[in-house]
C-alpha cells in the first residue's frame, strides 16, 4: 500500500502554543524561586497545589536536542551484543527540561535496517498529537538516513523515559530518560535523576521474538540496574552509588522492561513514595515497591542507616508471577555511605509485603496530592484481553493477543492521521479504532482477562482515573466505583483473571494508542487506538514545527515508502 501524501500549503493555519519568545539554553534551572531542600512544594509563582492540565507556567524557554540512532555493540553487564541505541549509550541522554519549558528533539535516524519513531511515554503531548511518535498512528517510520523534528511542551513535571515506538527497537536499547523539574509533594536534599530497572537478555530481542510469539514468553537472563550489572559475578559493574549520613536522595525509578515486573527496596531503608507516573501523591512509606513495565515512582530515601553497615544491597526482584528470569536474585545495586568501597552483606526486606501476582502497589496508598474527581460518563466499552492462534503477515502461525475483538494490525505507511487527513473515516477493523466524538466526554473503559497474565495497560495522550480493579470478571465482581480522586496515571496493571476500570476525558484531539507495555504483547496485537475528535486532527498536523523540519507528516511518509519499497520489507508484527 502507497501512502496518499497531502500538501501542507492546503493545511496552513493552526496556532501551536510555543511560546513568543523562545530561546535556546541547555542547562535547567536549579531550582525556581523560592523552591528549597527545605520547601520543595514551591516552583515561583507555581506550586504543587496548581492544576497543571489547566495551568503551566510561561517560561519562554525552548530546550533542543539532537538524537542519533545507531547500530554498536555494547556489554552492560561485561557480556557483548548488537544493541540499538540513542548516541551509543543505554539509557540514551536524559532529556531535562523544567515545567512549562517547549522541547523540541531532532532525530536522525542511522540504523540500516529498520525504521524509527520516538515516543515520549506519559507525555500529555497537549493539542500535539504530531509529536506523540507513533508509526502506523501519528507518522510513517523515519527511513534509514532520514531525521524528524518533535515538538511539544512539557505541561507535566516530573519523572519518564522517550522509547523507539517501531517494533522491539525499545528493547535493543533505544530509550532514555525525561526529568521535568517542578515542586514536589515532601522534601529532599539531592536529585539523582532516573534510575531504570530493566530486564536483559545476550540474544537482541528480534531473536527471540519467533519464540516469544510462537511458545510464549523466554526466560530472560539477567536485569540491569541503570544500564549496568555484572554477569556471573565475574564480568561486568554493579551499579552503585554514595550517600553521605544525614542527606535525602530522591530517585526516579523506571521500568523500561520487555517482560519484567519488578519489585524494588534498598536493604534497611525506607522508601518514601512521592509521585506515580507524572501524578505527585501524598506521601506514604513502604519497603518494597512494585513497578510494572512503563511505570513510573518518585522517590525519597534518607541516609540515616549508617549504625547498620557502610555498604547495603539495592534490589530488583523481578516478580515471578510473570517474569521469567534466570537471575532473579543478582539484579543488585549498591549504595555506599561515605568513602566505603565494601561489598555489602545485608539481608533484604521481607518480601512477602507484596502480593507477588505482579499487581500494583496498593490503590488506597496512591492518592494524588492535587485532588480531581471523575466526571460522569454514558459510554463505557467493555474490551475483553484474549489470546488465540493465529495466521500472521508472513503466514506463520503465531500467538496473537487481542483486545476487544480485534488483534491490531496497522500499516507504517498509512497512519490513522494520514487516513483522517485525507478525509477517509472508515477504519479497517484490524486498525481497532474506538472514536471519541463529543468534546470533553467521559470515558470508562473496562478491561478484562479471564487469563492468568496480567497486563500493565498504557494511555497516550492523557493521565487516566483508575476507578477499580480487582480479580474476578467485571459483572461478578460488579465494582463500585470510586470517582473521588483515584489513582490517576498512565499505566495501571490489569490484573491476572481480573479487570480494570480507567476512565479519561477527551480533551485532547488527536489518534491515541492504548495498550499493553509488555514488548512481545505490543508487536502480538494487545493495542488498539481512540480516535479523538475526529474532525479537529488534520490542523493539528498543519503546523510544520511540530513534524518532520519543515515539511511534515507528507515527507517522512515519502521518505519511508521510497526506503520500505527499495529495502522490500514485509511488515510481520502489529505496526506499532
Ligand atoms: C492545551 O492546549 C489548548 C489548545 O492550545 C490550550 O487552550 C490549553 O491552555 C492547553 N493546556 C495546557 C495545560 O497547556
Ligand atoms: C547526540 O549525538 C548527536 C549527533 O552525534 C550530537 O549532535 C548531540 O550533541 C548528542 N547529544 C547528546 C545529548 O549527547
Ligand atoms: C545492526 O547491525 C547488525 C550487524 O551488522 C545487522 O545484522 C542488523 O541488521 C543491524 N540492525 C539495524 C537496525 O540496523
Ligand atoms: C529491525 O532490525 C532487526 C535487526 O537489528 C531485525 O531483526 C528486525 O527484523 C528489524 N525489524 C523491522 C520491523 O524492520
Ligand atoms: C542513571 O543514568 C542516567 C543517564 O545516564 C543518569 O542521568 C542518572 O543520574 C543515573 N541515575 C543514578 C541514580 O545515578
Ligand atoms: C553473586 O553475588 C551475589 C552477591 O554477592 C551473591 O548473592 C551470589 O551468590 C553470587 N553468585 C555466585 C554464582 O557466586
Ligand atoms: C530513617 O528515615 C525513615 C524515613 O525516611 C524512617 O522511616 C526511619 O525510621 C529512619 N530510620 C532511622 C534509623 O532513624
Ligand atoms: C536490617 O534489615 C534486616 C532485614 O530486614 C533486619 O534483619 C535487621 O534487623 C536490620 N538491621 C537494623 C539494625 O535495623
Ligand atoms: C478507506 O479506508 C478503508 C479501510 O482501510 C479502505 O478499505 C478504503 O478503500 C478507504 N477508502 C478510500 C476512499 O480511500
Ligand atoms: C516554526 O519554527 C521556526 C524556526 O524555529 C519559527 O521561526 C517559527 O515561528 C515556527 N512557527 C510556528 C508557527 O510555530
Ligand atoms: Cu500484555
Amino acid at each position: 500500500m502507497k501512502a496518499t501524501v497531502f500538501t501542507f500549503s492546503t493545511l496552513f493555519s493552526a496556532a501551536f502554543a510555543v511560546p513568543a519568545a523562545s530561546k535556546s539554553q541547555l542547562a535547567p534551572r536549579a531550582a525556581c524561586s523560592g523552591n528549597s531542600a527545605t520547601d520543595r512544594s514551591v516552583w515561583c509563582d507555581y506550586d504543587t497545589s496548581t492544576n497543571y492540565y489547566e495551568e503551566v507556567p510561561d517560561t519562554g524557554v525552548t530546550r533542543e536536542y539532537y538524537f542519533e540512532l545507531t547500530n554498536t555493540t555494547l556489554a552492560p553487564d561485561g557480556v557483548s551484543r548488537n544493541v540499538l541505541t540513542v548516541n551509543g549509550s543505554i539509557p540514551g541522554p536524559t532529556i531535562e527540561a523544567d515545567w512549562g519549558d517547549t522541547v523540541v528533539v531532532h532525530v536522525t535516524n542511522s540504523l540500516s535496517t529498520n525504521g524509527t519513531s520516538i515516543h515520549f511515554h506519559g507525555i500529555r503531548q497537549n493539542y500535539t498529537n504530531p509529536a506523540d511518535g507513533v508509526n502506523s498512528i501519528t507518522q510513517c517510520p523515519v527511513a534509514p538516513g532520514a531525521a524528524m523534528t518533535y515538538t511539544w511542551r512539557a505541561t507535566q513535571y516530573g519523572s519518564s523515559w522517550y522509547h523507539s515506538h517501531y517494533s522491539l527497537q525499545a528493547w535493543e536499547g533505544v530509550y532514555g530518560g525525561i526529568v521535568i523539574h517542578g515542586p514536589a509533594t515532601a522534601n529532599y536534599d539531592v536529585d539523582l535523576g532516573s534510575l531504570f530497572l530493566s530486564d536483559w537478555d545476550h540474544e537482541t530481542a528480534d531473536a527471540l521474538y519467533t519464540t516469544a510469539e510462537t511458545s510464549g514468553p523466554p526466560t530472560l537472563d539477567t536485569g540491569l540496574i541503570n544500564g549496568t550489572n555484572v554477569w556471573e559475578n565475574t564480568t561486568g559493574t554493579r551499579f552503585s552509588t554514595t550517600f553521605t549520613s544525614g542527606t535525602s536522595y530522591l530517585f526516579r525509578l523506571v521500568n523500561p522492561s520487555i517482560d519484567s515486573h519488578f519489585d524494588f527496596s534498598i536493604d534497611n531503608h525506607t522508601l518514601q513514595v512521592i509521585a506515580m507516573d507524572f501524578v505527585p501523591i501524598v506521601p506514604y512509606e513502604t519497603t518494597v515497591l512494585a513497578i510494572g513495565m512503563g511505570q513510573r515512582y518518585d522517590i525519597i530515601v534518607t541516609a540515616n542507616e549508617s549504625a547498620v553497615a557502610s555498604d547495603f544491597w539495592m534490589r530488583a526482584i523481578p516478580d515471578s508471577f510473570c517474569s521469567n528470569n534466570e537471575n532473579p536474585d543478582n539484579i543488585l545495586g549498591i549504595v555506599h555511605y561515605g568513602s566505603s568501597t565494601g561489598t555489602p552483606t545485608t539481608t533484604a526486606w521481607d518480601q512477602s509485603i507484596r502480593v507477588g501476582a505482579c499487581e500494583d502497589e496498593p490503590a488506597a496508598s496512591l492518592v494524588p496530592y492535587l485532588s480531581l474527581d471523575a466526571g460522569s460518563s454514558s459510554y463505557s466499552p467493555d474490551l475483553p484481553v484474549t489470546v488465540a492462534l493465529d495466521d500472521d503477515l508472513t503466514d506463520l502461525t503465531v500467538l496473537k493477543w487481542y483486545i476487544g475483538s480485534e488483534t491490531m494490525q496497522v500499516d507504517y505507511d498509512d497512519p490513522t492521521v494520514l487516513q483522517v487527513i485525507n478525509g477517509n473515516t472508515t477504519f479497517a477493523s484490524s486498525s481497532n479504532v474506538y472514536e471519541l466524538n463529543t468534546a470533553n466526554e467521559w470515558v470508562y473503559t473496562i478491561i478484562e482477562t479471564v487469563d492468568a497474565v496480567p497486563h500493565p495497560i498504557h494511555l497516550h495522550g492523557h493521565d487516566f482515573y483508575q476507578l477499580a480493579s480487582g480479580s474476578g470478571t467485571y459483572a461478578s465482581a460488579d465494582p463500585t466505583l470510586n470517582t473521588a480522586n483515584p489513582p490517576r496515571r498512565d499505566v495501571a496493571m490489569l490484573p491476572a483473571s481480573g479487570y480494570v476500570v480507567l476512565a479519561w476525558q477527551a480533551d485532547n484531539p488527536g489518534a491515541w494508542l492504548m495498550h499493553c507495555h509488555i514488548g512481545w504483547h505490543i508487536s502480538m496485537g494487545l493495542d488498539l487506538q481512540w480516535v479523538e475528535r475526529r474532525t479537529e486532527i488534520a490542523s493539528l498536523y498543519s503546523n510544520g514545527n511540530t513534524t518532520s523540519g519543515t515539511t511534515g507528516l507528507s515527507d517522512v511518509c515519502s521518505t519511508w515508502d521510497t526506503w520500505q519499497t527499495s529495502d522490500g520489507l514485509v511488515e510481520y508484527d502489529s505496526g506499532v
